[in-house]
């Protein structure tokens, strides 16, 4: 019988799923059995106080321990890592921090014999010879970024950690994520996050992959969601336990800001392809994710449009307070 959760702590949880994540895990199992951490060393406002905070680097296995005792944590939701963009820039650190970081917590998880370990992934790990349409579960694993070598490293380390000594690891392959909570850092889908700042304060933006770009996406209430529910999924029906595709929707930059101009019709957006571009053009336009949805009940509840109207009435009501000159709504 797999062990019941009860103590989290969460990695990264200043980050930009890590900070809703905590949140809607102390919502579910209590705050106190919630213990964020972070690099960082203060708890953002959201997080301050809701909850235990510890600063502590995923590099630092005894830093990571004494917490784990402190707390009688039997949970890891693993968050932290060096996301796509500045994985590229420093890819010596990325890879530190995303191998060291990941081995760290699989190792603890099997010394303290833990519940679960949540380590994520992402559809960077696919690159050249991968279907660009519908890429199945099972594919061609050849990622183009260093970034996307350490999520194809983790989703084996990680399946090794359960075959090998039993640990039960688990993870999905995250799309393009937005939110209007905590902006996203360093990532190659953030324009579809800073879009949306822009659409309410600026009226204008320039975007650093071109119009035609489209990319697998979700909203993070999706994403918490999913999240969650493959933590608690029962492990017997899994056939898949650290890479499993999860799906929502798949639109083009020139498809996101035609869809925002319908609430904000004077929004200009310019089209500037940077070095990003070459890391958004090795991934996946669309992907399968039939084995999430058939060993564990997958199901998207956001799309466009409505990701749209929630990310534009959020953040036009936080920038209105903040007295931002927010761009006309329609
Ligand atoms: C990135 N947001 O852009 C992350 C994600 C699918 C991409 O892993 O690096």
């Amino acid at each position: 019988m797999k062990k019941e959760i009860r103590r989290i702590m969460v990695t990264g949880a200043l980050g930009q799923i890590g900070t809703e994540l905590t949140v809607a895990l102390r919502n579910r199992y209590g705050a106190e059995n919630v213990v964020a951490t972070d690099c960082r060393p203060l708890p953002s406002e959201t997080l301050r106080d809701s909850g235990p905070f510890q600063t502590a680097d995923v590099t630092d296995a005894d830093a990571l321990d004494q917490v784990i005792r402190k707390y009688g944590i039997d949970t890891v939701f693993h968050l932290a890592a060096i996301l796509s963009a500045v994985g590229e820039q420093k890819p010596q650190l990325c890879w530190r921090i995303n191998m060291e970081g990941t081995l760290n917590i699989l190792e603890l998880g099997v010394r303290h014999e833990m519940a679960r370990v949540i380590i994520p992934s992402s559809i960077a790990v696919w690159g050249k010879g991968a279907p660009l349409e519908n890429t199945p579960q099972e594919s061609v694993l050849k990622p183009a970024t260093m970034y996307g070598v350490t999520k194809v490293c983790g989703e084996l380390l990680a399946d090794y950690y359960v075959r090998r000594f039993g640990l039960d690891a688990r993870g999905l392959r995250y799309p393009g994520l937005i939110s209007f909570e905590t902006p996203p850092g360093g990532g190659t889908t953030d324009y579809a996050v800073a879009i949306f700042y822009a659409a309410v304060t600026e009226g204008k933006f320039t975007c650093f992959v071109r119009e035609d770009t489209v990319l697998p996406m979700m909203y993070m209430p999706d994403a918490i969601r999913g999240t969650i529910e493959l933590a608690e999924a029962d492990f017997a029906r899994l056939r898949h336990h650290a890479d499993f595709n999860l799906a929502a929707m798949s639109f083009s930059a020139g498809e996101l800001a035609a869809c925002i101009r319908k609430h904000v019709p004077a929004f200009e957006v310019t089209y500037e392809p940077d070095y990003h571009q070459a890391i958004a053009d090795s991934w996946p336009r669309s992907i399968d994710d039939s084995a999430a949805r058939d060993e564990w009940g997958w199901k998207p509840d956001w799309d466009l449009e409505s990701m749209t109207r929630d990310m534009l009435d959020h953040l036009r009501a936080r920038l209105a307070n903040k007295g931002a000159s927010a761009a006309r709504p329609s």
